[in-house]
């Protein structure tokens, strides 16, 4: 998919009341802006134009766009948030969506979806079942897309440690290849694609993101980055110390289209 445009939000002061089971303490949020920063600079070297939003500290995930909406190029889904704290965080973005979407759907009670928990890989789209997002969400969604000439199936992901949403632990590297965590390699739904496998102790680093053919990936995982250099893919490391703090990653960040 070619990327062109992009929602950004940094982070607010409420940063780090955000949701978080990472156990990693609580973020230092200059450093966390400093690191945004480097993200939408690293977005615009790729070649994208940003939306950049105004920090919402009534929000404190709200720096996370991602889990508030399904784009693609064919359409645009407004999602439900499975966590309380972040049901609020679709209103505030869908005047940002308006002005590039006719119609946006919305994914409706007793449905509940995260856009982390959503990977398109060419026609085909991964669709998690986590603690965020429920069979119903998942199913209201596989419609829209279907309608939209996709191809959807579901991975549950649920129990599995350290994976919040799905592309916590698998990204797509192209149209054909994943970079996916060890629990989650041998799930059928793979079966048809290429994988890079991403060591356990480097599982933080699953979260990548193909931006016009270059590789948004988290700095400080040896392993992985030599992997995908050995594949010539062209990567660009951005440290993310701060959001993994706040269980979040490189896709989270941003709302791409
Ligand atoms: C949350 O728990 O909702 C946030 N602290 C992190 C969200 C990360 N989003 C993502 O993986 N798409």
């Amino acid at each position: 998919m070619i990327v062109r445009h992009a929602i950004v939000r940094p982070p607010g002061d409420s940063f780090a009341e955000g949701l978080t089971t990472a156990g990693l303490g609580p973020p230092d949020l200059v450093l966390a802006r400093e690191q945004h920063q480097a993200y939408c600079e690293a977005l615009l070297d790729c070649g994208v134009a940003l939306t950049w939003l105004p920090a919402d500290s009534r929000y404190p995930d709200s720096t996370f766009v991602e889990d508030t909406a399904v784009l693609t190029p064919r359409g645009a889904v407004l999602t439900r948030p499975g966590a309380e704290s972040r049901s609020e965080e679709v209103a505030a973005i869908r005047p940002a969506l308006e002005p590039f979407y006719q119609i946006l759907r919305e994914i409706e009670t007793p449905g509940a979806l995260d856009g982390g928990d959503v990977c398109e890989v060419g026609d085909h789209v991964f669709i998690g079942i986590s603690d965020r997002t429920n069979e119903a969400g998942a199913r209201q969604l596989a419609v829209f897309l279907a309608e939209e000439g996709y191809t959807t199936v579901t991975v549950d992901i649920r129990g599995i440690p350290g994976i919040l949403h799905l592309k916590s632990g698998l990204a797509a590297l192209d149209d054909w290849r994943l970079a996916v965590v060890p629990e989650l390699i041998a799930h059928p739904a793979f079966r048809s694609h290429r994988i890079v496998a991403v060591a356990p102790e480097e599982s933080y680093a699953a979260n990548c993101v193909n931006v016009n053919d270059r590789i948004l990936v988290a700095s400080g995982y040896p392993g992985f980055e030599g992997t995908l250099r050995g594949l010539e893919y062209d990567l660009v490391p951005l440290d993310m110390s701060e959001f993994r703090k706040m269980d979040g990653g490189l896709s989270c960040l941003s709302l791409r289209f």
